[in-house]
């Protein structure tokens, strides 16, 4: 069986709410299940700092898709959250990153793996080590 590492962020319309929609969304995907869920973090935002602060939480999942599948399994939860994209780091309902699959290391126009900015990013690595306590840091493009 497969492992992925999703993250979640939101900090609009009640982001709460929008991480766990999105989590039981995810579990929902036919060929996932959702084996490990970390606690919900409230976070400064990074980045663009004149925004709500976010929600933020990671899950483990195992799943038979491919990752470009799951992707866009992703993307098509974020749509059903409304998510617009109207700025980079902006405010957004709900986004749902892949952070890694398997030990995959792969760069297309699509996707990057591991996600490349995971490791300098403490609303990723709190959450993540919570539910993960041994991760190693994984080298990043
Ligand atoms: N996501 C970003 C940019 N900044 N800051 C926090 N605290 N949480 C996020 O999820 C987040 C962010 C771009 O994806
Ligand atoms: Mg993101
Ligand atoms: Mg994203």
């Amino acid at each position: 069986m497969n492992h992925a590492y999703i993250s979640l962020g939101s900090n609009l319309d009640n982001p709460e709410n929008q991480v766990r929609r999105a989590i039981a969304s995810i579990n929902a995907i036919p060929g996932c299940a959702v084996l490990k869920c970390s606690s919900l973090y409230q976070t400064a935002p990074v980045g663009y700092l004149d925004q709500p602060d976010f929600i933020n939480a990671v899950v483990m999942i195992e799943t038979t898709l491919s990752p470009i599948d799951l992707l866009h399994a992703l993307q098509q939860i974020e749509k059903d959250q409304k998510r617009m994209r109207v700025m980079k780091n902006g405010p957004r309902t709900i986004d749902c990153d892949l952070l890694t699959y398997n030990n995959i290391v792969l760069d297309s126009n699509e996707l990057i793996l591991p996600h490349p900015r995971m490791n300098e990013r403490e609303f990723v690595m709190k959450p993540l080590l919570e539910i993960e306590p041994d991760w190693q840091h994984t080298d990043c493009k």
